[in-house]
């Protein structure tokens, strides 16, 4: 990108920009700086007062990637990946967002995003062919090209239970922690939730809170993270190597720079078997989903990697019965997503912390003095929701978008999101969904996923202007097509089977229940899109 050009983008962004960008997360600032580099004058609208995203409000004790540092990151500069330093193996949200900030800096994103702006209404004027966009605080934009950055895991999933503006304690959403920290030393604290989320909160809180009671409804499968410092060596190893680490990465299945075994779980011996998955508990994180080709295709195979799980539980918990509320028996290893941990099993083993089952007994209500399951109150000081998120539809709900005739997004996915290639939906044109409902999105490593998008969507608009066309939307037929696939290939997986899983938007009550995600693999996915682009667009009409 040349100076010049940057300033060229500078000088006409304003209240009528080229293209508008919601969310300033990892997709927002790499969409500001493909746009700005194709000459387009951009301004990105952000809810919170900084960059980053997830990283900016998920503050909680404990709070890290899974994806590990190295490939947890941006591709698109050499000289980034470079310079920039990882510490750990999995580094603590801090460090992810000093990184996202640097981001910002480096490339000087920030003079084009408005922070502390709440987008509430989106709406395609049909007679300019440009979005019109509304905030929260009254004020108003117009573009021609608008890209929704929103995250997919951005809207928190606060459980409506009645009794909760009673409580006379601190009560908290991870996604929404408080910025300088909550003090739980000496205190009663509970904390709702065990998924990703929680199991990592969970041990840290354990630490600092005089009692810690974990409200559980579905146990969960857990691998050790084993994390620790990134030393020198591996760093500059690294380093040399990423170049192969990105290929890797976008010719993998889940966006990380690991295969999937091709063995399956079945042809080795029991014996064979058991060293596998020892090996791969040692080494710890998401490699363990990868020993072997059919764990997510083949329930007799998934059900050794969830008993091998399961015998660790056991073997780590020294209450039997705690063990065995801890041990998931509902669903299948990985059909939701599997949490990687550092002493989450372990924690149970301290005096200080309970367990209770509300899958058994169900949380009643919250009281002025904590929680009430059948007839225990539990007494808290602090109650912490570790309930996860509206996923996927969740934030794009949550603006009222209207597109052609004046219909709304929520009433075009009341049944359930529609979309083709998780990029675009018919009715709406010029909007593009960054890691949308149909794209593989929350089944990868994100920045993979979210890179490929930009990527797409920059050669898209780079294609309209050079072809002087002022409107994009897919095809009713494409979205249809496309809705069908995405259903067909998650049922070839056993990834529905987990009644509870988010991913179906089973967490949130009242939200249809169909498999959002595409799970046919990134690189596969990747190629379809590049096909269709080299195609001249099929499934999408110009004007
Ligand atoms: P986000 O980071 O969610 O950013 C979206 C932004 O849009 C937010 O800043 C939000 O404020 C803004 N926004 C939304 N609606 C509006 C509106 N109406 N008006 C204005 N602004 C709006 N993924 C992995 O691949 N590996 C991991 O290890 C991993 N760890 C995670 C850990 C946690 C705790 C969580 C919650 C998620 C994790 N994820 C992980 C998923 C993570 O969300 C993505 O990796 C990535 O950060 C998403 O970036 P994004 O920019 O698409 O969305
Ligand atoms: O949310 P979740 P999360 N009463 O929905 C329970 C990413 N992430 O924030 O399973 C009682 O997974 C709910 O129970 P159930 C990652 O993609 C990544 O933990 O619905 N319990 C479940 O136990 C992840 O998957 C990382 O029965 C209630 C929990 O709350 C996604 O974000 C770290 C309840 C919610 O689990 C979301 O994870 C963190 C109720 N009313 C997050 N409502 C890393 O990569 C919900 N629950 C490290």
């Amino acid at each position: 990108m040349t100076v010049s050009q940057d300033q060229r983008s500078t000088d006409r962004s304003g209240t009528e920009p080229d293209a508008i960008v919601i969310g300033a997360g990892f997709s927002g600032m790499y969409m500001l700086h493909r746009l700005r580099a194709l000459g387009l004058s951009t301004v990105v609208l952000e809810a919170a007062e900084g960059v980053g995203g997830t990283w900016y409000w998920n503050r909680y004790p404990g709070a890290r990637c899974d994806s590990e540092s190295y490939y947890y990151s941006y591709s698109f500069s050499d000289e980034l990946q470079q310079d920039w330093v990882w510490t750990e193996r999995y580094p603590e949200q801090p460090e992810i967002l000093r990184y996202l900030n640097h981001v910002a800096d480096r490339f000087d994103l920030r003079r084009d995003i408005r922070f502390g702006t709440t987008v509430t209404r989106a709406r395609f004027d049909e007679t300019t062919d440009r979005w019109r966009l509304d905030s929260a605080s009254g004020e108003t934009w117009t573009a021609r090209y608008l890209i929704t950055a929103v995250g997919c895991l951005s809207a928190a999933n606060i459980p409506r239970i009645p009794g909760l503006d009673t409580f006379e304690g601190q009560w908290f959403h991870t996604g929404r922690w408080p910025h300088e920290g909550v003090d739980f030393a000496g205190k009663r604290v509970g904390v709702v939730g065990t998924g990703s989320t929680g199991i990592q909160a969970i041990p840290v809180i354990a630490e600092q809170a005089a009692h810690l009671t974990v409200f559980q409804r579905t146990a969960n499968y857990s691998v050790p993270a084993r994390n620790g410092p990134l030393e020198d060596a591996a760093l500059r190893e690294i380093k040399a190597d990423y170049p192969e680490i990105r290929r890797t990465q976008r010719a993998s299945t889940n966006g990380h720079p690991f295969l999937i075994s091709e063995r399956s779980a079945l042809e080795v011996s029991p014996q064979r078997r058991r060293e596998i998955y020892e090996s791969a508990w040692k080494v710890g994180g998401l490699r363990f989903r990868a020993c072997f080709q059919d764990l997510l295709t083949d329930k007799a195979a998934n059900d050794t990697a969830s008993d091998f799980i399961r015998s660790k539980i056991r073997e780590t918990v020294r209450d039997p019965d705690t063990a065995a509320t801890l041990t998931p028996t509902d669903h299948p290893f990985a059909t939701k997503r599997p949490p990687i941990d550092t002493h989450y099993f372990e924690t149970y083993n301290r005096d200080n912390v309970s367990l209770v089952d509300v899958r058994r007994t169900p949380i009643e209500e919250i009281t002025p003095r904590g929680v009430r399951t059948g007839q225990d109150v539990h007494e808290l000081d602090c109650l912490v929701f570790a309930t996860g998120f509206d996923a996927l539809t969740g934030p794009l709900l949550g603006i009222d978008i209207r597109g052609t005739g004046g219909r709304s997004l929520g009433e075009k996915w009341a049944e359930g999101p529609k979309t083709y290639l998780g990029l675009q939906v018919a009715g709406f044109p010029n909007m593009f969904t960054i890691t949308g409902p149909g794209s593989p999105s929350v089944l990868t490593n994100m920045p993979t996923a979210i890179e490929q998008h930009v990527d797409w969507i920059a050669r898209t608009i780079d294609h309209m202007r050079g072809h002087r066309l002022v409107r994009m939307e897919a095809s009713e037929q494409a979205e249809a097509e496309w809705g069908e696939h995405v259903n067909e290939v998650a049922n070839r997986t056993l990834l529905p089977m987990a009644s509870s899983s988010w991913y179906l938007g089973a967490n949130v009550p009242g939200k249809p229940r169909i498999f959002m995600p595409y799970a046919g693999g990134f690189a596969y996915y990747a190629g379809r899109c590049d096909e269709v682009a080299d195609a001249g667009y099929p499934g999408f009409a110009f004007a």
